[in-house]
């Protein structure tokens, strides 16, 4: 396959003014009429007439009314054109139902629906598919249902018949189309500059009982982002759009966001706490794409994070806004320990803002997203709160309708705060994660903490140069007392001193509070410091990290030597549950354990090689001793959180839920799942019922209820989701590839669904045991439903690769299975350009 680099861009030769589009629909020829005026671009050299076209039959084509015959291949099409402006028409025939990969036009329960961001859009016609070409769309749509949708305005329609249009400029990955028989959840919204806005919510009949909440967070959104950034709705409408065969969570399209059903509908009875977060916080990001990444958008896809990191960025403050400030960073943190670090740790190592690709689809990961966030995040803390309002004006001032760069991104940080970037740069360029270690010199009433910073180098960072990092550090006295607050220390050496003057006693240092930037830090701390962090840091993150940093320790400890758990850890954080002053849901953060797979690249990172089984044992024989060392409090911290007041999925209720389902969780490993049952038998909230199975399954006594609620759930599609997961996620380590094998023979097993896909293999991955057990079945489990996988949605196959992305760090047995698997893929004959890309670099 072809690779693409960010070196290579050139403007596109043409401006397009506008585009008309009428869609005939039909489920297996639908026929696509673009009208589109296009007129050389003063700005470019190049004026080669290239239009993207794939999976296109094209049915005739005309230039200013002449027909034409374009050389047309599998990537698009080339045709002579007049030196000055010209129209183009085209009628194009394409295949809806047999569109399987979910990126174009295609169908989804009898529904039509899109997917362009990357490049779907060349799937619907011939167009220059590339984010800097922005026009004016008027979409016609003629079919036989109810309801006929796409972005802006709605202009005209009577019964089979709309037309659209959308005054913004935008990029061709911003369309969108659906139709179908929909029922809309509506509401309003008032901008504060007294627009009315339409907004709705469609959905399936039989969803409708699941929207509310999901309104409610557009509108909070909306309110939200006018308040914090100043950025005001721009049109009439805002529709939503549910549905339940889509790759990811959900798309920004102008006007006409569509979104996976799973990260939109809910209701109390069939969504977990956890469900609802995730849909207040898509439902945020989505909307506010409307100006990072809508109103500016990417000159070009090496930019995803221009518009990803920004708007994950703001998506987090909003829900620390909604909810728990520390509660949000501390689940931010641990995914991005989780995903992030792994990738940046391994083959699939890239710099937040790649320089070359083959599939971009490939590129929509947690170092452009996550890692992307936390770069301006950094930048936030360097420059200030109100430096960093300041820069976003201008942003939002000079750049609205552009297609904008990350250098156009710094250059409004540079020309508002008078910094010079250019080493801040590095972070967008570089791939790894660096390591921070911190050393202690005391002497004189005065602390000097050095800290040195290195970056191991990778295939796509070779020569990594020091990058400027926000140390945030306070420091804690002997008794517990604050006796410096935060201060943000700029690193920008490789090793570089920081003094702290005038102390009366050696403090211990809290260093990296709130993770104030995405490194590992290597601080030396006895286990005394940090069970006095764990009680007393005022800084709740490093407050948590402390605790966690214990377990880890403990748990490795424990992985190497056989030793009991850490006593020290058990007593910091039995202190921990007793203080009623804490917020529940930070409490049950702390009685979370570092993931197993966490705890194997601790063990690779200190030149070890993890071993799934004795860290799945460590990780038991730790909770097992959590439960007997906490046994005094848990009942209380079960009863005392348990909620009896009408369901709500409001951080307040949420928190105690949680808490009391830790506490659960520990009593039913003496309990034998008496307490669970209870909780099964008595919920009336999908919170509790599920984590009431869960127990219930690791007490060894889950096929009741596993059928019962089978039974009742069964035409319930994303609650059915759940019981495919959870029962790979709570199997042991022996059966956990037996019982997703056994999975797939479900009737309802429908592998093109990829929720239902994830619901099964996504947790199998998530199971680090049972996926690494030693005999390769898990390997050979996944490898075999790739290849299946692969022809129907290369997408979402690939997505599932990096599964694999680990095989470096284990035993040579494990190697040699992982290996054959990712060959066994490679050497079928037709792969996609998505896992070919994938596999060639994980197999590197
Ligand atoms: N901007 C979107 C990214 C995306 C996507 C969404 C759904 C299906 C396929 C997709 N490919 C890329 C989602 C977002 O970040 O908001
Ligand atoms: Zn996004």
């Amino acid at each position: 396959p072809e690779t693409i680099y960010l070196s290579d861009y050139s403007p596109f030769g043409f401006v397009v003014d506008e585009v008309t589009l009428t869609f005939d629909l039909h489920p297996e020829n639908t026929r696509v009429k673009s009208r589109t005026a296009f007129r050389p671009n003063p700005a470019a050299t190049d004026r080669t007439f290239f239009l993207h076209g794939e999976n296109l039959k094209l049915i005739n084509a005309s230039i200013d009314g002449t027909p034409v015959a374009p050389d047309v291949s599998d990537k698009g099409l080339t045709c002579d054109v007049p030196d000055g402006p010209f129209i183009w028409e085209s009628e194009v025939e394409i295949d809806p139902q047999g569109n399987t990969a979910l990126e174009g036009l295609y169908m989804s329960n009898g529904m039509y629906c899109t997917q362009c961001e990357a490049e779907g859009f060349r799937k619907i016609t011939y167009y220059p598919d590339r984010p800097d070409v922005m026009s004016v769309f008027t979409v016609i749509i003629n079919g036989p249902h109810p309801v006929l949708l796409s972005n802006g305005n709605p202009v005209a329609s009577s019964e089979g018949h709309a037309e659209w249009h959308d005054p913004w400029p935008k990029p061709a990955y911003l369309f969108a189309l659906v139709a179908g028989e929909l029922i809309a959840h509506a509401d309003t919204f008032t901008t504060a500059s007294g627009r009315k806005v339409d907004l709705n919510l469609y959905v399936r009949p039989g969803d409708e009982g699941k929207c509310a909440f999901g309104m409610q967070a557009l509108k909070d959104s909306m309110k939200w982002d006018e308040e914090v950034y100043g950025r005001k709705y721009d049109l009439d409408l805002f529709n939503i759009v549910a549905v339940d065969d889509f790759n990811m969570g959900a798309m920004e399209n102008k006007g006409l966001n569509i979104f996976n059903s799973s990260a939109v509908l809910a209701s109390p009875e069939t969504s977990t706490d956890m469900n609802f977060e995730r849909i207040e916080a898509i439902i945020a990001h989505e909307y506010f794409h409307n100006w990072t990444g809508n109103r500016i958008t990417c000159r070009d896809w090496f930019q995803l994070c221009l518009k990803e990191g920004l708007t994950v960025y703001r998506d987090s403050q909003f829900t620390s806004d909604m909810r728990s400030a520390a509660v949000k960073r501390i689940g931010d943190v641990i995914d991005l320990r989780g995903r992030q670090f792994a990738e940046d740790q391994g083959p699939l190592a890239h710099p937040v803002r790649p320089e070359s690709f083959q599939e971009i689809n490939n590129f929509y990961t947690a170092t452009v997203y996550e890692k992307g966030a936390e770069v301006i995040g950094m930048l936030k803390r360097l420059v200030g709160d109100d430096a960093y309002a300041t820069a976003l004006d201008l942003y939002f001032e000079r750049h609205d309708g552009d297609a904008a760069t990350i250098e156009d991104w710094l250059k409004v940080f540079e020309d508002t705060t008078g910094r010079d970037l250019t080493q801040f740069k590095r972070w967008y360029s570089q791939a790894g994660t660096p390591r921070l270690k911190v050393i202690e010199d005391w002497a004189d009433d005065t602390l000097t903490l050095t800290f040195t910073q290195h970056t191991p180098p990778s295939a796509a960072t070779p020569e990594p140069q020091p990058l400027v990092i926000p140390i945030s550090v306070g420091l804690i006295g002997p008794i517990g007392d604050e006796v410096a607050e935060t201060r943000v220390l700029e690193m920008t050496e490789a090793s570089q001193s920081f003094t702290f003057d005038g102390l009366a006693a050696r403090p211990v240092a809290s260093i990296l509070r709130g993770f104030s930037a995405p490194v590992v830090l290597d601080h030396d701390l006895n286990d005394t410091e940090r069970a006095l962090l764990l009680a007393h840091d005022t800084d709740p993150f490093n407050r948590w990290e402390a605790g966690r940093t214990l377990a880890r320790k403990s748990l490795l400890s424990m992985i190497r030597e056989g030793t009991a758990p850490d006593r020290a850890y058990l007593d910091g954080i039995l202190a921990v549950l007793r203080d009623e002053t804490l917020d529940p849901a930070y409490r049950a953060l702390m009685m979370g354990l570092p993931s197993q797979s966490d705890l194997a690249t601790a063990l690779h990172d200190a030149g070890e090689v993890p071993e799934p089984d004795l860290i799945y044992a460590a990780t038991e024989t730790m909770r097992a001793a959590m439960a007997r060392r906490f046994r005094d409090v848990l009942p209380a911290l079960y009863a005392d959180n348990l909620v009896t007041a009408e369901y709500r999925p409001d951080a307040e209720q949420s928190g105690k839920r949680a808490l009391a389902n830790s506490a659960l969780a520990l009593i039913t490993r003496t309990d034998g799942g008496v307490q669970a049952q209870a909780q099964y038998g008595a919920a009336d909230n999908m919170t509790q019922q599920l984590s009431g199975l869960a127990n219930l399954i690791r007490a060894d006594r889950g096929s009741a209820a596993l059928k019962a609620f089978e039974a009742q759930w069964k035409n319930d599609r994303l609650v059915m989701d759940k019981w495919f997961g959870l029962q790979v996620i709570e199997a042991d380590p022996e059966d956990a590839a037996d019982v997703a094998a056994a999975l797939t023979d479900h009737p309802d097993f429908n592998w093109k669904n990829p929720n239902r896909f994830r619901a099964v293999f996504g947790s199998l991955v998530m199971h680090h045991a049972g996926f690494h057990h030693h005999s390769g079945k898990g390997y050979q489990l996944l490898a075999d439903w790739l290849i299946k996988l692969d022809p129907v949605n290369p997408q979402t196959t690939a997505r599932m690769c990096s599964a694999f992305q680990s095989w470096p760090r284990y035993d040579d047995d494990r190697k040699a299975l992982i290996t054959a698997e990712l060959d066994r893929i490679l050497a079928q004959p037709t792969l996609s350009r998505d896992v070919t890309e994938m596999l060639t670099r994980i197999r590197k």
